[in-house]
């Protein structure tokens, strides 16, 4: 069966999704061409970053976004391009997005999909050219078409994506996804705008010694946290931390490693959230035979209870998210 075969590196990013559907029998298209959507858009966005130093659109946007940080130009404009690719590419009937408080109806009432993207995320690394990337997840709607999306179709556990990836802008820009058969990499390049396989079948190494965590925060660590990073201290590691989660995440999943966003006394339930951020990246990595959770429960299996909701973040090789929540287990309860 053809499509079983390995597509060769160098496939276009087109032909790779025309022949990984026919991995679905009954599939008829809509995925496929809400992928092609957004990797139209992450062409425009890959653009307008590049260009952004030389263009007076970088520097702060002097309105705050509903994080309450300040918003960075390119994080509207990207909001803005994935939004209108979406909305013109027909196939969602709903956008959750990072940007907006509330979610986004596209007027797709057919639309069978809902996308939750963090359209930019690490916006504030633009200003600095550090790496920063796009995350988004697909869901399937629940209600039926020919009105607009539902909560109960916004608000699914992160176990009923259907596709999930994310964008990485950086020395190189690369685009990274999985429709639950696998994790395949594809490399821009912009004097074609294509993006060609050059990462097939990603598995993530099942033990690492690099470990991603904000030690500013280190006096507010839960005593298991604390008991985690010293170990990584005593036994070597690299600390790696771009504070750029898709930066880290994506060294961390080719290199192995774990990037934990636990509970701070600046984030009591962490600052990553769970719908846009958290569950995207969580399905990759366990379909790259990765690991992510908690601290205590696996991030796929949370109920999300609002679209922007935060959770504590452990994330990347199997054996180290292991180990930290097994130091999280026997961390004594705070008197
Ligand atoms: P801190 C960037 O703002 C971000 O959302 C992630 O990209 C990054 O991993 C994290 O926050 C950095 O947060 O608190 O360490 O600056």
């Amino acid at each position: 069966d053809a499509s079983k075969l390995a597509l060769p590196v160098g496939t276009t990013l087109d032909r790779f999704i025309m022949r990984k559907q026919e991995d679905f029998p009954y599939a008829t298209g809509e995925l496929s061409q809400l992928l092609r959507d957004i990797a139209l858009a992450a062409k425009i966005v890959n653009r307008e970053i590049n260009r952004s130093g030389l263009i007076d659109i970088a520097g702060a946007y002097g309105n705050q976004n509903v994080q309450g940080e300040e918003q960075q130009k390119l994080d509207v404009v990207a909001n803005i391009r994935f939004i209108r690719a979406l909305r013109n590419g027909g196939e969602a009937c709903t956008i959750i997005s990072e940007e907006d408080d509330e979610a986004i109806d596209t007027g797709n009432v057919q639309g069978k999909y809902i996308v939750a993207i963090d359209p930019l995320d690490g916006s504030s690394n633009i200003d600095v050219n550090v790496s920063i990337g796009t995350i988004f997840s697909v869901y399937r709607r629940v209600s039926p078409t020919g009105q607009p999306g539902t909560a109960a179709d916004c608000l699914q556990p992160g176990t009923h994506q259907v596709a999930a990836g994310y964008v990485i802008y950086g020395s190189s820009t690369m685009l990274v996804y999985t429709t639950g058969n696998g994790v395949n990499g594809f490399t821009y390049e912009p004097s074609l705008g294509e993006f060609f396989l050059s990462h097939p079948d990603i598995q993530t190494p099942r033990t690492g010694t690099i470990y991603s965590i904000n030690e500013g925060s280190s006096n507010s660590f839960s005593p298991g946290v604390a008991a985690f990073v010293r170990h990584c201290q005593d036994a070597q590691f690299s600390a790696r931390y771009i504070g750029s989660l898709v930066a880290d995440f994506h060294r961390n999943l080719l290199k192995g490693g774990i990037y934990l966003y636990p509970a701070t006394a600046k984030n009591p339930a962490g600052k990553l959230r769970l719908m846009y951020e958290c569950n995207p990246l969580a399905f990759i990595v366990e379909q790259a035979g990765g690991r992510s959770s908690n601290g205590y429960a696996r991030t796929l299996e949370l109920e999300p209870a609002a679209c922007h909701q935060r959770c504590p973040f452990f994330i990347g090789s199997p054996e180290l998210v292991a180990l930290a929540e097994r130091f999280l287990a026997q961390e004594t309860v705070p008197a």
